[in-house]
């Protein structure tokens, strides 16, 4: 048994932020019904192929677990079978940009009327406003969301990051939405509009920054680097490289090897619980009760030497040795772990977070499993659908088309190369 077995998904995401929420929904045990245009598909299918001739990468690490229809959502059989759809799903998820849904004819008002249970979750770049014409991607959410312009260094430009928390990042918040409202439908016995504007997500996740921004207010932040440098600070949250800017200092600093190894680095963070601890481990006792060191405000303005101090130590050691060394003494630190390190790591094997999947095309590849675990609601990661893979079945099993009526959709070219399948 799943956590969200019996509810159905009419999903018509496509690209990265909806397929991530949906992909999280069938984990989570709902039927995920993907909606294709026929012979095209979703785009990333054919975006950044690695395997020629096989879905990319970029599809299959984003669409587990679904099953796929090819439908002409705008050809009238096509309507016709998606109406069915609406009535049959408990969820329609959709990041189209915006309007293109009521331009296919099915508005908030009339999903509605053929559904009254069904909650329509939605993924625009941005909320009602100016903007909420535009269309998104990634990148521009990082900058209109506050993260770009808080990451990076004083010195140099605004940097967006590897993270996809415009994409992904509003997938999951769409994801808590719609299962938000599947429980109040317990209750209400009704459906609800769920929205998320990528430019909220992004915000939501910056959330520090802002707070950062109020704090201006009070004064410089002490807790940024440049407070120690003496430079002066704008008139708004500055980028600060990689110190934490919170309650506990961090910066990441080079281990053994950083010359050759980009990614020799090593997270340290000067937890003031630990400081006593630190000190002993790189050889500093006398900082335990020295003027100017010993209490966490006395050490702001001197993170820069600290830091430094800290880094001649750890220099001497791999990002591993750091770690195994600080351990046990409760010190936070956090090796800089590469891509290849992370597909390669055993312990994300175990726990299922990194997974091997076949595929009929591409055959075996690695894959970011299911990183939320539920003791009571397992996941077993399966590829993704091939196009139209299960039209048939759908139109049959889901929607009960049988006989002359199935072939009469079959035959409308409302779904794609289904005739051939069915053949
Ligand atoms: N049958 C028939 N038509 C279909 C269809 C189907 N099964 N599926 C999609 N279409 C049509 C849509 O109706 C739309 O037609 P109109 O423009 O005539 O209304 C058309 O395909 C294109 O849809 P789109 O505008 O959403 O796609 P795009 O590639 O031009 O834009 C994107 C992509 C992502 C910029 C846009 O969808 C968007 O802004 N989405 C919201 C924000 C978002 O999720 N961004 C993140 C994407 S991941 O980086």
């Amino acid at each position: 048994m799943k956590a969200l077995d019996g509810i159905k998904v009419l999903d018509f995401t496509h690209v990265q932020s909806g397929p991530t929420c949906t992909q999280l929904l069938a984990w989570f045990g709902a039927d995920v019904i993907k909606v294709e245009r026929p012979g095209v598909g979703d785009a990333t299918r054919k975006q950044l192929v690695d395997v020629p001739g096989a879905d990319s990468l970029y599809f299959t690490m984003l669409n587990h677990n679904k099953r796929s229809i090819e439908l002409n959502s705008k050809n009238e059989t096509g309507k016709e079978v998606l109406t069915k759809l609406i009535q049959t799903c408990d969820v329609l998820v959709e990041n189209f940009a915006p309007g293109a849904l009521d331009r296919m004819g099915f508005s908030w008002e009339r999903i509605q009327e053929i559904n009254p249970r069904i909650i329509l979750a939605s993924i625009k770049g941005f909320g009602p406003g100016k903007y909420e014409d535009c269309k998104v991607y990634e990148n521009v959410a990082q900058c209109a969301g506050g993260s770009a312009s808080t990451t990076g260094f004083r010195d140099g430009p605004p940097l967006v990051t590897g993270a996809q928390i415009g994409d992904s990042g509003t997938g999951l918040h769409l994801c808590l939405g719609i299962v938000t409202a599947l429980y109040q439908r317990e209750k209400s016995g009704r459906g609800q509009k769920v929205t998320a504007a990528m430019q909220d997500g992004v915000l939501n996740l910056s959330r520090v920054k802002l707070r950062d921004q109020q704090r201006l207010d009070a004064g410089p932040l002490k807790e940024y680097s440049q407070f120690g440098e003496g430079v002066p600070f704008g008139d708004a949250t500055p980028r600060a490289g990689n110190d934490s800017g919170g309650g506990q200092p961090g910066r990441i600093l080079k281990c053994k090897g950083w010359e050759t190894d980009p990614n020799a680095y090593t997270y340290f963070i000067c937890q003031a619980a630990i400081w006593e601890k630190i000190c002993d481990v790189i050889g500093e006792p006398d900082w335990k009760t020295k003027e100017g060191y010993a209490t966490p405000p006395e050490r702001l303005d001197k993170l820069n030497e600290i830091f430094a101090r800290i880094e001649e130590w750890t220099m001497t050691k791999t990002k591993f040795e750091v770690m195994d060394t600080c351990n046990p003494h409760d010190i936070p630190v956090g090796p800089i772990l590469s891509t290849k390190e992370l597909i390669e790591d055993e312990g994300l094997r175990a726990t299922g977070t990194i997974v091997d999947v076949d595929h009929p095309e591409r055959g075996r590849y690695t894959s970011v499993g299911c990183p939320i675990k539920l003791s009571d609601s397992p996941v077993e990661v399966e590829r993704s659908p091939l196009l139209g893979e299960h039209t048939i079945e759908i139109l049959s099993e889901v929607l009960g088309y049988t006989g002359e009526d199935l072939a009469r959709v079959v035959d409308s070219g409302a779904v794609g190369a289904a005739k051939q399948a069915a053949e």
